[in-house]
Parts: structure tokens; C-alpha cells; sequence
């Protein structure tokens, strides 16, 4: 194993592939950057991504108790702690082995007591940033703007009431495309995190559904004007914090962004947990970004199927991974996007370890459903099993419909000749134990 020099982590070296023998925990079972899956390295597939937020920022407080994340940089406070932080965080990426990361504004730099002094935190630690990134060995993958947080967001930002709180939020944005800019940010993200309501009793639902739209078109407007050219993303999320959010699921979204003619602006940024809180599998919200065209990036990380909030815990089920990984090779890869981690180590898992254990988990989890995904493709297991289905559309009356030949009186007519309709078994069962055989044998 290679030793580094370090401050932060020092009982971690540089973590290595080993294989899948290896008992070692702080190696790589299975994702090995340089191998070659499906015309690519693993790396260039999976474009692995540390959210800022959740490795360096956060403190593993939850509303019955207080923080326990245990981290050599808690010594200090205010500025140093954003500068400790952004010299940990490059070990970490180092470390790892992971190109990109992504940061809210306020995780990066404490908030001033106006927006100048914070914009001046903000510039600081900034250029520390891009003085770390100069080597080019670590990206930005994305960066947005925490409206959530500070109390003035307490009905919103783009949708709030208060016409002051929008131009706050405006301002905030601006400044978030500036830095964008600055580092070369693979991508802006929007998620709306007040933007819903809680009650329509108090809300003018069309007034807010307006402002928002308006607010993204000045963002596309001003960021057209300082010439930062990376992929807009809007991450849909269903619920909380409030009860109903406007960007609920990659349907909704597509559906707003479409009515308020955004749609060639934007893509989705995806995010696991939020599509089970949303009702559906991860599989389904990227399917209908991908056959829409508008699959930019993911948030990896799962839900607790037994609990009904954001858990953002690391992603470990393989059969998610792996078919995640199949929308995502259909879809010719995420582009600009990647496999960003928005999750979380359990309150716990304090120990600095603990976040290259999680990561590592996370990061095999996606390798292995990587594999096993292209492996399906290259079979064309499911093309077969579609294109078996619905052959009744490449032929006869079916192929009129698919080709704009059929009308009502044409389908009638056909109909009332044909009594003797014959499906054929949709075979679940069967697809699934085929599944697992790709899964377990990959
Ligand atoms: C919240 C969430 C956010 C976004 C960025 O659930 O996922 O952290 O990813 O604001
Ligand atoms: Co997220």
C-alpha cells in the first residue's frame, strides 16, 4: 500500500483494489478504476462523486441528540474549520481515489452577518478550492445553493410569500452560478428544498408554480450572460421537508419544466431514496428520465424500507446497483453527470473510517451492478424478453397503430372481426431467477 503524508486521516493509506478474495476493509473488492466495462474503465463509467454535505459538514446530530461525529478538523471553528475541512477533503478524494465532488454554498464557508460577508467566506474558501483543484486530478461535479437551512427559507425561496426572500434566494443563486463558473462545475443543481407547501389554505399555488418558473429562467439567463456552460439539474424529491413538493418525482418535474418551457435548460439529477419516498423504484424514475432525454445525474444512496423519511444511507443492494447501472448504460452513460454519494454514515459510525468503509461499501455495490448490468446488455436479456412481448406491434394491425396508419374506425372494424384475442404470459418469475443468475455469477 502507498503511504501519503497526511493531517486528517492518517491511519488511512491510499485504498486499493484487491479482488473479491481480499478480507482487507479498506480495499476495493470489486471496483478496479482501470478495468475495462462495456468500452470504458470503471472510473469513466461510474464518475464517483463525495457530497461535501454528508463526509465533511455535517455532524451526525438528529433531533433527539447531539452531534458524534468523531473528526480531526472538530478542533477548529468559523473560517478554519471551512479551511480544515477543504484540506481533509482533498485527502479524502485522494485517498479514495474519487474525481468529483459537490457542495451547497453554505457547506463550504459559515454564513457572515450579511450577504456581503458571507459572499466573502464564500470567495475564501473558494480559492482554496480551486488552488487544490489545480492539479486536475479532482472535479467539481456539481454545486447549488442551500434555500433550506437559514430561518428567512421558512416559506420558501423561489415560492416563498415574501417577495424579499425571493430576490435573497436570487442573489444567492447568482453568486452559486459565479462560482460554478470559477471552478468549472460539471453541472448546477436546484433541488427545491422548501419549495412546496404545507397547507393550499394559505397558498397561492399558481402564483408560486409562476415564480419559480421565472426564477429558473433568470438563473439560465444569467448564467448565459457570464457564459458558464454546464447541464442545469433539478433533483425531484416527493416530500420533506415540506408535504408537498413541487419537483415530487422525474414525472412532475419533466411536467413543470415542459410548461414553463425550461425543458431544453434542464436534465434530472436522481436520486434513490428520494424515488422510494416518491413511491416508485430508483429503476423507474431513471427509465423515464432516460426515454424522455433528460437523465443528467444520480444521487446514490438507498432508503430503509422500513422507515418512511430520507434515511440517505449508503447504497449496498445490489439489485438497485444493478439496475440503476443498466438505465444508466442505456441511457450511453450520465454525460456531464455522475454517481454523487448523498449519503450518509449512521450517527453511529462516528469514526473517520467509517467514511472510507461507507464509501468503499458504496462504491463496490455500484462496480459489481456495473458488471452485472452490461453483462445483461451485451445478452440483450431483457431487449428479448421486450421484443418478445410486444411483437404484436411489428406486424399486421399492431405496426398500423405504432405507424399512424389505425384510427378508431379502423381498430373497430378489426376488432369486431376478431373474437379470439390470445395474450401470452408476461413470465416475472422466470425473468427475475434469470436476474439473480447475472447477479450472483457475473
Ligand atoms: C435533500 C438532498 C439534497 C440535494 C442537494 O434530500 O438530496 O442534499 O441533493 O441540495
Ligand atoms: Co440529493
Amino acid at each position: 500500500m502507498v503511504s501519503l503524508n497526511t493531517a486528517y486521516f492518517e491511519n488511512v493509506n491510499k485504498v486499493m483494489y484487491e479482488g473479491h478474495d481480499s478480507k482487507n476493509p479498506m480495499a476495493f473488492k470489486y471496483y478496479n478504476p482501470d478495468e475495462i466495462v462495456g468500452g470504458k474503465t470503471m472510473k469513466e463509467q461510474l464518475r464517483f462523486s463525495i457530497a461535501y454535505w454528508h463526509a465533511f459538514t455535517l455532524d451526525g446530530s438528529d433531533p433527539f441528540g447531539a452531534a458524534t461525529m468523531q473528526r480531526t478538523w472538530n478542533k477548529y471553528s468559523g473560517m478554519d474549520i471551512a479551511k480544515a475541512r477543504v484540506e481533509a477533503s482533498f485527502e479524502f478524494y485522494e485517498k479514495l481515489g474519487v474525481s468529483f465532488f459537490a457542495f451547497h454554498d453554505r457547506d463550504i464557508a459559515p454564513e457572515g452577518n450579511t450577504l456581503s460577508e458571507t459572499n466573502k467566506n464564500l470567495d475564501e474558501i473558494v480559492s482554496l478550492i480551486k488552488g487544490r483543484m489545480k492539479s486536475g486530478n479532482v472535479k467539481l461535479l456539481w454545486n447549488t445553493a442551500n434555500l433550506f437551512t437559514n430561518p428567512r427559507f421558512v416559506h420558501g425561496a423561489a415560492t416563498s410569500c415574501n417577495a424579499d426572500v425571493f430576490a435573497y434566494a436570487a442573489a444567492q443563486v447568482k453568486k452559486g452560478l459565479e462560482v460554478a463558473k470559477e471552478l468549472e462545475s460539471e453541472n448546477y443543481v436546484f433541488w427545491g428544498g422548501r419549495e412546496g407547501y404545507d397547507t393550499l389554505l394559505n397558498t397561492n399555488l399558481k402564483l408560486e408554480l409562476d415564480n419559480l418558473g421565472r426564477f429558473l429562467h433568470m438563473a439560465v439567463e444569467y448564467a448565459h450572460e457570464i457564459g458558464y456552460t454546464g447541464q442545469f439539474l433539478i433533483e425531484p424529491k416527493p416530500k420533506e421537508p415540506t408535504t408537498h413538493q413541487y419537483d415530487t418525482d422525474a414525472s412532475a418535474t419533466m411536467a413543470f419544466l415542459k410548461n414553463y418551457e425550461l425543458d431544453k435548460h434542464f436534465k434530472l439529477n436522481l436520486e434513490a431514496n428520494h424515488a422510494t419516498l416518491a413511491g416508485h423504484t430508483f429503476e423507474h424514475e431513471l427509465r423515464m428520465a432516460r426515454i424522455h432525454g433528460m437523465l443528467g445525474s444520480v444521487d446514490a444512496n438507498q432508503g430503509n424500507p422500513l422507515l418512511g423519511w430520507d434515511t440517505d444511507e449508503f447504497p449496498t443492494d445490489l439489485y438497485t446497483t444493478t439496475l440503476a447501472m443498466y438505465e444508466i448504460l442505456k441511457n450511453g452513460g450520465l454525460g456531464r453527470g455522475g454517481l454523487n454519494f448523498d449519503a450518509k454514515v449512521r450517527r453511529a459510525s462516528f469514526d473517520s473510517e467509517d467514511l472510507f468503509y461507507s464509501h468503499i461499501a458504496g462504491m463496490d455495490a455500484f462496480a459489481r451492478g456495473l458488471k452485472a448490468a452490461n453483462k445483461l446488455i451485451e445478452d440483450n436479456v431483457f431487449e428479448k424478453v421486450i421484443n418478445n412481448r410486444y411483437a404484436s406491434y411489428t406486424q399486421g394491425i399492431g405496426l398500423d397503430i405504432v405507424e399512424g396508419r389505425a384510427n378508431f374506425h379502423s381498430l373497430e372494424e378489426y376488432a369486431l372481426h376478431n373474437d379470439t384475442i390470445q395474450n401470452i404470459s408476461g413470465r416475472q418469475e422466470q425473468i427475475k431467477a434469470t436476474l439473480n443468475q447475472y447477479i450472483l455469477e457475473v
